[in-house]
């Protein structure tokens, strides 16, 4: 099962909003066939192991992360069948599918054809790896991590929010090969009208163009914007309190409902999960950050923290994250740090996730 979790996360940013799912195959103690779901819309894990098997896998175990699909009228055929069909004689699972259309029933039809059946093998650390796909399909919103840079004094940016290049380029370029694994990137239109950012992976290998969110109650964002001159290219989605927001190319307007005069960010995630977003990135400021965590919306927060004090006074501190790491690592002079929430309704096990240790 250990190894089957690591084929599964290769799919990250490939597969959403599918699951991640890893396959292994033993007979006789050995080892002979591996796979995994490798891009949404194509094969499954276990047709993929199945396929690499060097033994006929007839009377063979298939140990997967994933109860193995069994309903139609979908992309791929169904994997419950292809396996009675190859003769497989256990399947080891890790968590059943949330999926209300297999949840137990891809396990019900493998028990019915005589094959053996262990699940919840490893049950947290499979289910951790899929959090954002039970964000998506249990709770109908997207998986939300919070990722900031902060000075050796705690700092996220100068006086009067104005921006500091706080991180190296180790950071800034694995940042990238971060943003490319999610779906959509969000920020305040305090951090547009501060830093101007243009919200793209740059300068790695491009697996997906995250869609671009604004944050932006009272639609403060400048028509000059970089986001918005760019939207035509790249759209650009801003949930605003606003009505009749203006005609701008390549903007799409969320009419959002206020909580506490700001924008209700429930509401937010909930729009976001009817856009089969599973992966949102939020670059905060420490107002957003915080109202994030304060609201108990923030499932991931990853750190990274600047061997080099700001020294200003009046700027912007950083929250304080109250909760133990998952992974720390280097980042050139810089170190990440990253925190899955234990509070939120998507935390299963402590453990890192994948793309923290690409
Ligand atoms: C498996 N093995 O590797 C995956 C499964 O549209 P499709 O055909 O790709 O089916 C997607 C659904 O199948 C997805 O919502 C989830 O319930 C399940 N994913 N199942 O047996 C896999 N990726
Ligand atoms: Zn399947």
């Amino acid at each position: 099962m250990r190894e089957a979790l690591i084929l599964a996360a290769r799919g990250r940013g490939y597969v959403e909003p599918n699951p991640m799912v890893g396959c292994v195959i033993l007979k006789a103690g050995h080892v002979i066939g591996r796979g995994h779901h490798q891009k949404f819309g194509e094969l499954h894990a276990e047709p993929n192991a199945m396929a690499s098997c060097t033994e006929d896998p007839r009377g063979a175990t298939a140990i997967v992360t994933l109860e193995p699909c069994c309903h139609t009228d979908k992309k791929t055929p169904p994997c419950v069948p292809s396996l009675i069909r190859a003769g497989i004689a256990r399947v080891v699972i890790g968590h059943t599918d949330p999926n209300p259309q297999v949840s137990g029933n891809g396990i019900a039809q493998l028990r019915a054809a005589g094959i053996e059946v262990i699940s919840d093998v490893m049950n947290a650390q499979c289910r951790q790896l899929n959090a954002p796909f039970f964000a998506l399909t249990q709770f109908a919103r997207p998986y939300v991590t919070l990722k900031w840079a902060q000075s050796a004094d705690g700092l996220m940016g100068g006086a009067g929010n104005t921006p500091r290049q706080i991180s190296g380029s180790e950071s800034n370029r694995f940042m990238h090969m971060l943003r490319t694994r999610c779906d959509a990137i969000a920020v305040s239109a305090d951090t547009v009208i501060a830093d101007d950012p243009m919200l793209t992976p740059r300068r790695v290998p491009i697996i997906r163009t995250p869609l671009r969110v604004i944050l932006d109650a009272h639609l403060r964002t400048p028509p000059t914007a970089k986001l918005i001159q760019s939207a035509d290219a790249s759209p650009v989605h801003i949930f605003t309190t606003v009505g009749n927001p203006p005609n701008w190319p390549g903007v799409t307007f969320h009419q959002t409902p206020t909580a506490d005069g700001h924008l209700d960010l429930r509401s937010v995630l909930r729009e976001l999960g009817t856009m089969k977003i599973t992966h949102l990135l939020i670059e905060p400021g420490p107002r957003l950050a915080k109202a994030f965590m304060q609201q108990n919306l923030a499932d991931r927060i990853w750190v990274i923290r600047s061997p080099v004090p700001l020294h200003e006074t009046k700027a912007p501190a950083a929250p304080d994250v109250p909760y133990p790491a998952a992974l720390c690592r280097d980042l050139g002079i810089d170190t990440l740090s990253e925190y899955l929430n234990p509070g939120s309704e998507v935390f299963f096990a402590n453990a890192a996730s994948p793309e923290s240790q690409l």
